[in-house]
């Protein structure tokens, strides 16, 4: 979050451009089977929708059938491996077949049963069965050529047996590719737990409140905060160095800020919010607030601190915004499930110690950028090679997912992002935040791990935006977030993005840094989303 109004982390992302695999892969989701569980299978989109390859195009020559076919380029160090997620039933037999003609085409189930031909000069059909486990909820196919053999072809892939019991009805296919090509990739469903009780609407509007310092858009008093808000973020909580982890937070001083109240009418007025049923958080963070909990005495002097401040205000938990160098990977750091980076490890071990300490009650969301989120499905800062802090995010949720109330990643002050249609997402309008927000529900492998980072329940997920354009980059006209909206909650309007994650008619809702700022622009952002949340289904 920018305490002023001049920004320019915008850049940060845009040298990742030049690593474009420029693999020409279009959007589609026109399925060749109704009954058939697999995507694009006869491949008659014409692209590669649907399916995650590492070295494969789309041909009219030769099919199968239909006019479309695909054409695997196995090389000398690639063999051209095709994979597709699905979503299946426990305990049941699917039956998997393709049509395939070159050297050495195999086809098989991750963790399963495969076939193969060695050679096969005109389409022959290779057909594997399988049964899945007692509490498996996805299967990922593949089609793969092999070493030196040169290109294999493909087409009229068929999954055949009942779909999964996706928790969310979908209207549109609910594909979670696992779109990177390592062998031990094993996609993993999100487990179906079902929401804590979170005393939020089920459609909320969350904002920051310039609390602790001034700027252009003017100070705003607790009490004049409009109900419209069901979360307000105090900005900002701020350590007293880098790595004391001593977090600190005071009202904006007198002679800043005018017009600021007494600490008694700030904590009376967070209680009167808190009467009506909103939550008012902590933010620790933001442009000039780096948190490096380096060490336990850090980690312990975090827990006590922040806790400290919770106590005295009376607040119902924390944000974090933590950004600039606050997280990275160390090198060789490369399991977000298992994080060995003492800045990493400290974070959750309060995090963890402090829901404890305030247990239901406790609400816990998070505001990261999309560097230290989304970027990790490209680059992975602890699998070196590029940026250490990309990715970093992404240990942290996982372990607090259970604990998290909501995240809602800053679709803004970004570089361009790479979604699950392995396209570049540029902010600003509709198709950033559907892109972006459909990663976080569908999951993704972990760029260069195996790893698969498990979706968020959608009553996890927000998006943040801009209050108004001078509140960051990126900001979204009006028009532009329903849309979004509409495609993210009901899968409308989607405009030919395929949602992976399937329809979310729990999202959360919408973050915005500022509610000093909306104020300052006469409340378009409140005026335009509050009602039009509340009229969600
Ligand atoms: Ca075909």
């Amino acid at each position: 979050m920018k305490r002023s109004t001049v920004l320019k982390r915008a850049s940060i992302l845009s040298a990742g451009v030049s690593l474009l695999l420029a693999a020409g892969i279009a959007i589609g989701s026109v399925p060749a089977y109704a009954a058939n569980l697999i995507v694009n299978g006869g491949f008659e989109t014409g692209s590669l929708s649907g399916w995650a390859c590492t070295s494969a195009s789309i041909v009219s020559s030769p099919v199968h059938s239909g006019s479309h076919a695909l054409a695997g380029a196995a090389s000398g160090s690639d063999n051209a491996k095709c994979t597709q997620t699905v979503s299946v039933q426990p305990n049941t037999a699917y039956a998997l077949s393709a049509w395939v003609r070159g050297s050495y085409v195999y086809l098989g189930v991750t963790g399963g049963p495969s076939t193969w031909t060695p050679s096969a000069s005109t389409y022959t059909q290779l057909k594997v069965s399988f049964t899945t486990g007692a509490s498996q909820a996805s299967a990922q196919v593949y089609l793969h050529g092999w070493y030196a053999q040169g290109t294999y072809h493909a087409d009229d892939v068929v999954l055949d047996g009942p779909g999964g019991s996706d928790p969310t009805p979908t209207a549109s296919p609910t594909m979670s590719p696992s779109p990177t090509t390592s062998p031990s990739a094993s996609p993993t469903s999100p487990p179906p737990t079902s929401p804590p009780p979170s005393g939020l609407p089920k459609h909320a509007l969350i904002g920051y409140l310039h609390a602790s310092f001034a700027n252009g858009s003017g100070y705003l008093r607790m009490a004049d905060v409009p109900d419209a808000w069901d979360i307000v973020n105090l900005a900002f909580g701020e350590p007293t160095s880098v790595t004391s982890g001593d977090i600190r937070f005071s009202l904006c001083p007198a002679s800043e800020c005018p017009s600021v109240e007494s600490e008694a009418d700030f904590i009376a007025a967070i209680k009167a919010k808190q009467a009506k049923g909103k939550k008012v958080l902590l933010s620790i963070g933001g442009q000039n607030g780096q948190v490096q909990l380096t060490t336990t005495a850090a980690r312990d002097r975090f827990v006590s601190s922040v806790g400290a401040v919770i106590d005295r205000y009376g607040l119902d938990g924390l944000d974090i915004d933590f950004e600039g160098h606050s997280l990275y990977l160390n090198a060789g750091d490369t399991d977000f499930r298992n994080p060995t980076t003492p800045v990493i490890v400290n974070l959750i071990s309060a995090l963890q110690t402090l829901k404890a300490r305030y247990g239901a009650r406790f609400t816990l969301t998070m505001a990261p950028e999309t560097f230290f989120v989304q970027v990790g499905y490209q680059f992975y800062g602890g699998a070196g090679g590029g940026d250490n802090r990309t990715g970093s995010y992404l240990p942290v949720i996982h372990a607090m997912r259970d604990a998290l109330t909501v995240l809602h990643v800053q679709d803004y002050n970004s570089g361009p992002v790479m979604g699950l249609d392995n396209q570049w997402h540029t902010m600003g309008g509709a198709d950033f935040h559907i892109a972006m927000t459909d990663m976080v529900k569908a999951g993704f492998t972990v760029a260069n791990t195996g790893h698969f980072f498990p979706g968020l329940r959608e009553d996890q997920i927000g998006f943040g935006l801009p209050a108004a354009v001078s509140a960051g980059n990126g900001h979204t006209t009006p028009a532009q977030v329903h849309q979004a909206l509409d495609c993210l909650v009901k899968a409308q309007n989607c405009g030919g993005y395929a949602l992976r994650g399937g329809r979310s008619p729990s999202l959360r809702g919408l973050m915005t840094w500022s509610i000093n700022w909306d104020r300052y622009y006469s409340w378009e952002f409140q005026n335009s989303h509050r009602p039009y949340l509340d009229a969600l289904p």
